[in-house]
């Protein structure tokens, strides 16, 4: 069994709703259980600034799940659940996004672990915090001590 971490962020129609949806979703997945999940926070957006705020949560799960079907089964509860992709980091119904799994590190066209931007967004690193300190600290401290 993995260990992984999933960030989960949301800021239009009924944020709160659909984070709830799609941690009972991944929930009631045969291949997941979920360990512990955040509370949820309103955090202001990052990267393009000129949308609503977000609800953003993060959920602990065990799986067996390989990364890449992880990615996929990601995907597809967020297309369950309504998303339509429009601009990148622009506003969404839902998002979920593996944060890390086990301390893989993995560079390939899909995916990417950890998470390249995790370390430096609050929003993905205080929920993850709540639940996990051992994986944030990994995100940030991997980070700082990486060559320049
Ligand atoms: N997601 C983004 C871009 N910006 N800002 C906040 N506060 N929360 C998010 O979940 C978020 C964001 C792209 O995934
Ligand atoms: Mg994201
Ligand atoms: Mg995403």
């Amino acid at each position: 069994m993995a260990r992984a971490a999933l960030s989960l962020g949301a800021n239009l129609e009924d944020p709160a709703r659909q984070i709830d949806l799609a941690i009972a979703t991944l929930a009631d997945h045969p291949h997941i259980t979920l360990v512990a999940r955040s509370t949820m926070l309103i955090t202001p957006p990052w990267g393009k600034t000129d949308q609503p705020d977000f609800h953003n949560a993060a959920i602990l799960i065990e799986t067996d799940l390989s990364p890449l079907d992880l990615l996929d089964l990601c995907l597809a509860t967020e297309a369950q659940i309504g998303r339509v992709r429009r601009e990148r980091w622009g506003p969404r119904i839902i998002d979920i996004d593996v944060i890390a799994y086990d301390r893989l590190v993995l560079d390939s066209n899909r995916l990417t672990l950890p998470h390249p931007l995790a370390h430096e967004r609050a929003f993905v690193l205080d929920p993850l915090r709540e639940i996990a300190p051992d994986i944030a600290d990994w995100l940030v401290n991997r980070k700082l001590n990486a060559p320049a």
